[in-house]
């Protein structure tokens, strides 16, 4: 009773913001990634009956607490579904996220979690039962099943039977970079989850942000489609400004935002004004990250370096989704 599974870290082009059940997980809004082949996670699930209790190691450290308890929450869907309420697992989890890039390790963990666990306890692994198991652990993780671009329908049911990821284009669709552009200060932040419960509850730009999503993603799936790189990128920068703006309304208002990463999208917006097609976009944190495609390397990186306050730059392409090892 055990497997291995390798999952990647995904960055959404249009933001999942707000959770209409917050148990569930299910969300206000489709949203819509890419699956990112820089950052993944590895982990292998045993269930052995001489255990009496979960037992998480992160990066070769036995973890406790809160951590650890989310883990085993997680795990008691898994044998729920199963009907093998009685077994514990002893489950290591490998990161290759640097969480000083910006990217919660929370996506690519929970999807490898998600797909060992349910191959060692024999349950079914076909991407859609995967997607809907992953989501309740955290919701952008069932985007990261799923490699190349990725939709995540947020569905209609109230079981969330039908609220799941859904590929868009593979992989190698489409040969783009993401620079993840890494700060040299870390100050404490809103976690997502806290952020958009206040915005959801509290923001009167709330409702603006939901009725703009439709549009968004019909005509971010056609600019994928023609690989229209300036349509997908304006339509992403956009999107993501929307997001942050709704944080703004707030109350008490918040940002994710330093200084840093104001100059970083100045930095962004002067690359396009001197002909080069560069869109940043930025999750709930203060780091930036930067789409571009490969001919425009070196002067994206060039400029980026040259930016006050930044730390270290990760260039990612598209990924691949879940896997076994
Ligand atoms: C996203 N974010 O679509 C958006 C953009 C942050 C900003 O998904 O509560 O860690 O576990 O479902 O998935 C971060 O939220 O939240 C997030 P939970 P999650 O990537």
């Amino acid at each position: 009773m055990k497997a291995t599974a390798k999952a990647h870290t995904n960055i959404a082009l249009i933001k999942y913001w707000g959770k209409r059940d917050e148990p569930l997980i299910l969300p206000m809004n489709n949203s819509l990634s890419l699956t990112l082949d820089g950052f993944h996670t590895t982990t292998s699930v045993a269930f052995q009956d001489r255990l009496t209790a979960d037992q998480f190691y992160l990066n070769n450290r036995l973890v406790e607490g809160a951590e650890s308890r989310r883990v085993s929450i997680f795990l008691d869907l898994i044998r729920k579904e199963a009907g093998r309420t009685d077994v514990c697992a002893e489950v290591h989890s490998t990161n290759h996220v640097p969480t000083a890039a910006g990217f919660a390790s929370s996506a690519s963990g929970f999807a490898a979690l998600a797909a060992a666990a349910s191959k060692a306890i024999g349950l079914p692994v076909n991407e859609q039962e995967l997607s809907i198991l992953t989501r309740q652990g955290s919701g952008s993780a069932c985007r990261s099943i799923y490699g190349g671009f990725v939709e995540w329908e947020k569905g209609t049911k109230a079981d969330g039977s039908d609220s799941h990821a859904v590929p868009v284009a593979p992989a190698d669709h489409w040969d783009l970079r993401v620079a993840a552009v890494v700060l040299s200060s870390d100050e404490k932040k809103v976690l997502s989850r806290e952020g958009m419960k206040r915005t959801v509850d509290t923001s009167p730009f709330y409702p603006a942000w939901v009725q703009s999503i439709p549009d968004d993603l019909e005509a971010i799936k056609e600019g994928i489609a023609e690989k229209d790189f300036e349509k997908v990128g304006e339509i992403a920068e956009a999107n993501c400004l929307r997001m942050h703006a709704t944080t703004l309304a707030a109350n008490p208002p918040f940002s994710y935002w330093h200084s840093t990463t104001l100059s970083i999208m100045q930095a962004v917006r002067q690359l396009r004004s001197d002909g080069i097609p560069a869109f940043f976009t930025i999750d709930a944190g203060p780091n930036v990250k930067v789409l571009y495609t490969p001919e425009h390397e070196d002067i994206i990186r060039n400029t980026l370096q040259n930016v006050p306050g930044v730390h270290d730059i990760k260039v990612s392409r598209p990924g691949q989704g879940v896997s076994f090892i």
